[in-house]
């Protein structure tokens, strides 16, 4: 699939309001994430964790409507000079989260190595929420938007040039938590979305075979941003805003497996892992057990 990885933690954690989500990254490690790889023969070398802003507030700027985008913004700039550092050596970025507003930073970078990144959104949320209709203000569920051009400026253009994730070039799979106004955005802009009721109408190896072809044919690198409560919590309990009704532990690995035989992915990020909230680290042993599903682990 890849010659070597390079594995980043970006635990930023002040995008969304629990704690513990820094902590994902170890947790990450903790479940085994070195010996899978040194299993299925992987070269990998982890860079260890990006430093970013820990500290943070709960109150939304009045100006804004954000919550740390001072600080939301820093760290992801930080996250994606390491991304920079990670492609120019030709590795294959895998960036363990953190909240999920590290993809901007990661997409930030991405984006400049490609013609035409394609981005698949394994989520319960969009994540297409902007400043103007955040019910939260937390920009963890504002980073899909940002990626393709929408919301504060500072968050869309933090990385330098402002052309963006095409909307067309995004599938997301699993939805079942969708703002109004994210309905609004995915309508008016066109995005792919299987949401559960796709899932349960078409299965699964419909909507990943279905996702791959129409990627495949439309462009030339593919971001996966795997939002661990995309699956459904009797599988991933320690996230911060879990929802019922997701598709199982064992369509989600299906689905990863397709993706690696596929070969179609070309960097990888896992977030919303929060220990602290976790039934033991059950959350990062499956976010593990995907992880090397998607870099090539089979039953047999
Ligand atoms: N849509 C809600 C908001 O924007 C909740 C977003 C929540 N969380 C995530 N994102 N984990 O996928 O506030
Ligand atoms: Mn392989
Ligand atoms: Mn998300
Ligand atoms: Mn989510």
């Amino acid at each position: 699939m890849k010659n070597k990885l390079g594995i980043i933690g970006a635990p930023i954690t002040i995008a969304q309001p629990n704690m513990g989500v820094d902590l994902g990254p170890d947790a990450i490690r903790h479940a085994g994430l070195s010996d899978r790889l040194k299993n299925l023969n992987i070269n990998f070398e982890d860079y260890g964790n990006v430093n970013v802003p820990m500290k943070g507030t709960n109150e939304k700027d009045p100006k804004t409507n954000l919550k740390n985008l001072k600080e939301v913004t820093e760290g992801n700039k930080s996250i994606a000079n390491t991304v920079s550092d990670i492609k120019k050596k030709g590795e294959f970025p895998l960036i363990l989260g953190g909240d999920h507003s590290i993809a901007i930073g990661s997409i930030s970078e991405l984006y400049k190595h490609y013609e035409n990144l394609g981005v698949i959104w394994y989520d319960a949320h969009p994540d297409l929420n902007t400043a103007d209709i955040s019910p939260s203000g937390n920009i963890h569920g504002m980073s899909l938007a940002a990626s393709i051009g929408l919301g504060h400026d500072d968050l869309v253009s933090m990385n330098g040039s402002s052309s963006k994730i095409k909307p067309e070039n995004v599938v997301i799979i699993g939805a079942r938590s969708i703002d109004e106004g994210e309905k609004k955005i995915i309508n008016e802009r066109g995005i792919k979305v299987y949401t559960m009721s796709d899932i349960e109408k078409y299965g699964m190896e419909h909507v990943i075979n279905e996702s791959i072809q129409y990627l495949k044919e439309r462009t030339d690198g593919v971001h996966l941003s795997f939002d661990v409560d995309g699956i459904d919590p009797a599988h991933t309990p320690g996230t911060g805003t879990p929802v019922e009704g997701g598709p199982t532990y064992r369509e989600t690995r299906y689905a990863m497996s397709k993706l690696h035989d596929s070969e179609v992915l070309t960097s990888i990020e896992v977030v919303e892992v929060n220990p602290l909230l976790d039934d033991g680290n059950q959350t990062a042993e499956v976010a593990v057990d995907m992880l090397a599903t998607l870099f090539g682990e089979k039953y047999l």
